[in-house]
């Protein structure tokens, strides 16, 4: 508990698109204006109370030597500086033109342009620097929203110790949505480098969860809403936002009547004038009112405010003149000397006195297509001090999945919302308070600040991992896939049969995974080759089994049972160079750096050398492999120097295909390959489709492969399965989706 205290403590930065005040260049150099807002007011005071940077844009194109400072507050402020050009890609564009109406399920406005996601990409990489420099170990780093999906993984690949969570705003789309952005998986791998991930409510972190479990093959708990990421779990939760009640309780009490509201009733509409918030369906559906029940003609008035938003951007200028010309011909069609039907008010109102005007409209019409959280239905509900009015709500917005109480209707739909304001106007006072009560007294207690300290808790909470992977998941993931088929499973050597070990000949085979490999050995239906970028007959000498076919030297070298020997027939110019070569690196004479001669190739591994040396270092050896006619390959805390020849691990293994079982060997064999280095990547790559594929090890980078699997454990387990697995007699393949 005093442990759990004292992480509640910790200094937070805060990421977020805006910094918690406006800033714009007036006659006295930069002016600050305090954002007014329901993020800002509910993260200030925690940064007040335990210190920390705000790290977000000001809004402008600064300067170079324009500084920002917030006078007398007890934390700091990072401004992140972003062109006029970037904005327009980043903000206007990729934000708010790809993202925005992609995840609220509106694909068909969505824009796909490659030169936005660039710029994203950049300026997310902006916000991660900021971050960077500014974190200190026990600092939790707290990533707000949509505008900053990739800033969570490139501050991880920086600092892979820090405690990094993210809150989304907007909804998460199901995956039918989510898989029309073409970068999809980089958004998935940006967000799955925190330790946890909010949203508003259960079913975006469900919709989340389906995305990373089928766009990814990462393993997931949905019972305990975690994650495995490579090596890492990450924790998923709905945490869903609340208001300062007190704030907008007192000043419903303190407002002073509203001069809009005169003796007709009033149905109040309050929105950023976005497509989302499904304005022009309200205006139908409230003419659809007025058709139905004539009654309510000079009686009743739609008041909608409408506060201007990104209207730079063309649909959203393109919204306003459709609002215009509706409310127009509504008012036209309906309209008498005394009354018109709908005041319309394109413009911000103060705070208090929208308060005033939550406390006196008679019905709140919060009718978005589709919206995270709406915190108009939560205000409006904490302002109704005095008679109690009716909450009409969209069953689209994330708020629907609490607020039970409101009158829930679908946006699209004019005939049942036209039927909830009647129903609303007509409630007697009984019903409306006691749905009033129970609305407000679940606002009262779930309001911003149990909000922030809820998610805050979470974050600091010790992570918790997955089970071990099953045999039960194999057979699910595998099982259909292999009935009635030859297996060939492939796989690497070191970091997947044994662990990443300080030296290569200190990789020994455990026992457990000898009986494993030997078990599917014994299989007449089964075939094991081992991949590996060793030489061939020191991976052999290390795994010994006689029946399993091996593949040396990334595949230039291939010998197994019923396998004509293989060697590539280039590797003859090369292997009196890698001499030349490797006498060359071991010039560079630094120290815990050494060379490994494995005939045509060679691994430089630098494993052991300080941090601090090896970007250079690495450099330098890249360029004398080059130099010396060789390609130049990243893998474990080494560089790779391969012959130029277009061979690697992908090729050799459709090389053992072809020749163990012939050119139409994909009818017959069903093959595994499992893998953790980036050689293994070319398997990866070549096999898609043809082949499910498993990367082991730590998330640092993007896969081609299928699955992840965490670690050498899960390994042995996937192999034993294959050991023991239920054999088909039938070989009429079944119908399955490899
Ligand atoms: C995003 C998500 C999620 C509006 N008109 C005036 C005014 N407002 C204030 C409201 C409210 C805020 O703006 C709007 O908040 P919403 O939640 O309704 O919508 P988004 O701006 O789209 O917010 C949303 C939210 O993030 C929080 O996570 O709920 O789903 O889209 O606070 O009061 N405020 C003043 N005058 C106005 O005329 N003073």
């Amino acid at each position: 508990m005093a442990k759990a205290q004292a992480e509640n403590e910790r200094p937070i930065l805060v990421l977020s698109n805006r910094l918690p005040f406006t800033v714009h260049r007036g006659s006295r150099g930069l002016e600050q204006r305090p954002s007014a807002g329901g993020l800002v007011s509910a993260l200030e005071p925690v940064l007040r109370k335990r210190g920390g940077t705000w790290i977000g844009w000001p809004g402008i194109e600064l300067q170079d030597k324009e500084q920002l400072e917030l006078e007398g507050a007890p934390y700091r402020v990072a401004p992140v500086r972003i062109t006029e050009k970037e904005a327009t890609r980043y903000y206007h564009g990729f934000s708010n033109r790809t993202l925005w109406p992609l995840f609220h399920s509106l694909h068909e406005r969505a824009r796909f342009d490659r030169r936005d996601w660039e710029t994203y990409r950049r300026v997310n990489q902006r916000f991660a620097d900021a971050a960077v420099s500014a974190y200190s170990p026990g600092d939790i780093a707290w990533v707000h929203d949509y505008h900053l999906m990739l800033t969570p993984q490139q501050m991880r690949l920086k600092v892979p110790d820090a405690q990094i969570a993210f809150f989304l705003h907007i909804p998460f789309p199901p995956y039918d949505i989510f898989r029309l952005l073409p970068w999809e998986e980089d958004l998935l791998w940006g967000l799955l480098a925190c330790d946890v991930i909010g949203f508003h409510v259960s079913g975006y972190a469900h919709n989340f969860l389906d995305c990373v479990e089928r766009r990814l093959g990462a393993r997931v708990d949905r019972e305990n809403m975690l994650v495995e990421h490579g090596d890492r779990t990450v924790q998923i939760g709905s945490f869903p936002i609340g208001i300062e009640f007190d704030l907008y309780e007192k000043q419903a009490l303190d407002a002073p009547p509203s001069k809009e509201v005169r003796h007709e009733r009033i149905v109040l509409g309050v929105d950023r004038l976005d497509y989302t918030k499904g304005i022009p369906e309200r205006i139908r559906a409230f003419e659809r009112l007025l058709e139905l029940y004539p009654d309510y003609r000079e009686e009743v008035v739609l008041l909608q405010i409408a506060v201007p938003s990104r209207s730079q951007v063309a649909e959203y200028k393109e919204l306003k003149r459709e609002i215009d010309e509706l409310v127009g011909r509504v008012n036209g069609r309906f309209a008498t000397s005394s009354w018109s039907p709908i005041r319309y008010l394109y413009r911000a109102v103060p705070q208090d006195r929208l308060a005033g005007l939550y406390r006196d409209a008679h019905v709140a019409l919060v009718t978005p297509l589709r919206d995270g959280m709406n915190l108009v239905a939560k205000e409006y509900v904490t302002c109704q001090v005095e008679d109690p009015g009716v909450l009409v709500l969209s069953r689209l917005a994330g708020a629907a999945e609490t607020m039970h109480e409101a009158l829930l209707v679908n946006p699209y739909n004019p005939d049942e919302c036209a039927e909830a304001m009647h129903r609303a106007l007509s409630m007697d006072e009984a019903e409306r308070g006691s749905r009033v009560a129970a609305l407000r007294r679940r606002e009262r207690r779930y309001n911003v600040d149990f909000w922030v300290r809820s998610f805050l808790t979470a974050a600091a909470e010790d992570r918790q991992t997955l089970r071990p992977a099953s045999h039960s998941e194999f057979e699910t993931w595998l099982g259909a896939y292999l009935s009635g088929y030859q297996c060939a499973l492939f796989l690497d050597y070191d970091g997947t049969l044994t662990p990443i070990v300080d030296h290569p000949s200190k990789a020994l085979l455990a026992d457990s995974m000898r009986s494993a490999l030997e078990a599917c050995a014994e299989r007449a239906d089964t075939d094991v080759a081992i991949v590996s970028g060793r030489k061939l007959e020191d991976v052999r000498s290390h795994v010994t089994d006689p029946r399993l076919t091996y593949a040396g030297n990334h595949g230039l070298e291939v010998s197994g049972p019923d396998l004509p020997p293989f060697r590539h027939e280039d590797l003859v110019h090369y292997l009196s160079r890698t001499d030349d070569l490797a006498k060359e690196l071991e010039r560079l004479g630094v120290e815990g750096a050494w060379t490994e001669r494995k005939g045509p190739t060679l691994t430089f591994h630098y494993r052991k050398v300080a941090e601090p040396k090896r970007d250079a270092l690495i450099e330098e050896a890249r360029s004398l492999i080059i130099a010396s006619g060789f390609q130049a390959r990243d893998a474990h805390c080494a560089v790779e120097a391969r012959p130029p020849i277009g061979w690697d691990k992908g090729r050799a293994v459709l090389h053992i295909l072809r020749s163990r079982y012939g050119r139409a060997w994909s009818e017959r064999v069903r093959v595994i390959y499992v893998g953790d280095d980036l050689t293994d990547e070319d398997a990866f790559r070549l096999l898609a489709g043809l082949a499910i594929t498993f990367r082991v090890g730590p998330a640092d980078v993007p896969t081609a492969a299928s699955r992840q699997l965490p670690n050498v454990d899960a390994v042995k387990a996937l192999v034993e399965w294959v050991g023991q697995r239920e054999t088909f007699e039938s070989h009429t393949p079944r119908l399955v989706d490899a």
